[in-house]
């Protein structure tokens, strides 16, 4: 059905310069592949010209056009102070007149480590790395050293980073054994990889039953955010730690995402569900490359150098890194900030929904927190399978109506969006208003 006309007043008349976007983009391809750096950085998902970004603040961020955005992309994750935040800034720099990286222990880390272990009452011990990818990675090792097992359980549409044993496709069935879904990656090694639909706790039982006594761990995003955002459902998680107790399973929650973003102590607060072992990284490391796993002592302690499980980086716990992310988890404790964003969130979802409903466009929202995805679906989206029958053309036409008048929402439909708490109503309001007519827009 074609959308309704707005009643907002449509300053876009003309398509945006992107003359210098467009030039980078073309040498850019001559040097890396696909001219990215990760994948979904070249609006594979959307078309049209990638934006390269030269500086931001606050919620903005400006292009080499000079273009100007309110930025839902937050970095995927990490910027939840927003852009620049004084702190944050002014700290990186002061570390980085002290010395890049010395390869020694600091007290960066030290504190670092204080700060996540005060976050998350199932951590008591952590190991900090360089990404969520190396989180996951080394969390899985950890697990299979421990238990001795060599299969892992994880969700269809739960994405952990570029991990060979976790890059499987899901099955469409209630359990698949995993099939590579990246050239490069040896059936032996996701032979191990079992795969349920998410938010079924049937599909659970029955794989814990068929195989739960093979399990190493069970790794799953505790709110989903790479299907785009999907709440687990009521009961659901508490279900999983039981199965996980009654198979001596390690339950490995990945708050990559969710760390610090739906709470200070993430999903385990609140949905009241501990992991064994929790993997985080982005906003710990305040735009940093920082990534890190942990858990409780007696787990902790099989790891090199103390125990048998090896696992090390060059760079890990590096000074700027960990500065960077002391400075962003301390100003997270100022009082109301998740009140804040809960409200500005809240707000912008809601804006949302009447702009489509307005514009007769049927989408769905699902958000928790400060994290949500405007999913082109005019039914609920509580699973992988759900997500996949949403309407990726008109989510490519929605992102690109609202870039070209100045909102960077991401560019991809199976992705989460961002408040930060550099968002004032003001820029909610506009963004809404902007949704207005883009949501009309049939490009
Ligand atoms: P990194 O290795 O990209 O730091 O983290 C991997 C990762 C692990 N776990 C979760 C839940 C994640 O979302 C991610 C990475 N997220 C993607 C966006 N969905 C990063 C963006 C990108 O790949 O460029």
């Amino acid at each position: 059905m074609k959308p309704q006309k707005s009643s907002q007043k449509d300053t876009c008349q003309q398509p945006q310069q992107v003359q210098a976007s467009k030039q980078l983009y073309q040498q850019a391809c001559n040097l890396l592949p696909g001219g990215v750096n990760s994948p979904v950085r070249a609006f594979g998902a959307v078309g049209g010209v990638p934006r390269f970004m030269k500086k931001a603040k606050g919620c903005r961020v400006i292009d080499q056009d000079d273009n100007e955005y309110i930025d839902y992309l937050a970095s995927w994750g990490p910027m939840i102070l927003g852009h620049c935040h004084e702190s944050v800034s002014v700290a990186v720099a002061r570390a980085a007149q002290r010395g890049l990286s010395f390869g020694t222990p600091t007290k960066l880390e030290v504190r670092m480590a204080e700060l996540v272990c005060a976050a998350f009452d199932s951590i008591e011990m952590v190991r900090f790395v360089n990404s969520g990818t190396e989180a996951t990675t080394s969390a899985i090792r950890l697990a299979r050293g421990i238990t001795g097992r060599d299969k892992i359980l994880k969700v269809a549409g739960g994405y952990h980073g570029h991990v060979d044993a976790l890059l499987v496709q899901a099955g469409s069935g209630l359990i698949t054994f995993g099939l590579p879904s990246s050239a490069g990656v040896p059936k032996s090694v996701t032979a191990d990889t079992v795969v349920i639909p998410y938010n079924d706790p049937e599909a659970a039982k029955a794989a814990f039953s068929q195989c739960g006594e093979q399990l190493a761990c069970l790794l799953i995003e505790p709110i989903a955010g790479n299907m785009g955002v999907v709440q687990p459902q009521s009961g659901y998680l508490q279900t999983l730690r039981q199965l996980c107790d009654k198979h001596s399973v390690l339950l490995i929650f990945d708050e990559v995402i969710t760390g610090f973003r739906v709470a200070m102590g993430g999903a385990q607060q609140l949905y009241g569900v501990s992991a064994d072992l929790t993997c985080l990284g982005k906003i710990i490391g305040g735009g940093l490359p920082v990534g890190a796993y942990g858990g409780s002592r007696k787990l902790m302690e099989h790891l090199a150098p103390l125990g048998p499980v090896y696992q090390a980086g060059t760079l890990s716990g590096n000074p700027l890194a960990t500065t960077a992310g002391i400075a962003t988890v301390e100003a997270l404790t100022e009082p109301g900030l998740y009140d804040r964003l809960e409200e500005l969130s809240a707000s912008l979802a809601q804006g949302l929904k009447s702009a489509a409903a307005q514009a007769g466009v049927q989408i769905t929202i699902n958000r928790v927190g400060s994290m949500m995805t405007v999913f082109f679906n005019a039914d609920p989206v509580m699973n992988y399978q759900d997500a996949m029958r949403s309407d990726t053309a008109a989510y490519a036409k929605f992102f690109h109506a609202m870039l070209q008048r100045g909102v960077y929402i991401p560019p991809a439909q199976f992705e989460a969006m961002f408040v930060s708490a550099a968002h004032q109503k003001d820029d909610i309001d506009q963004t809404i208003a902007t949704a207005e007519i883009a949501f009309t827009i049939d490009l």
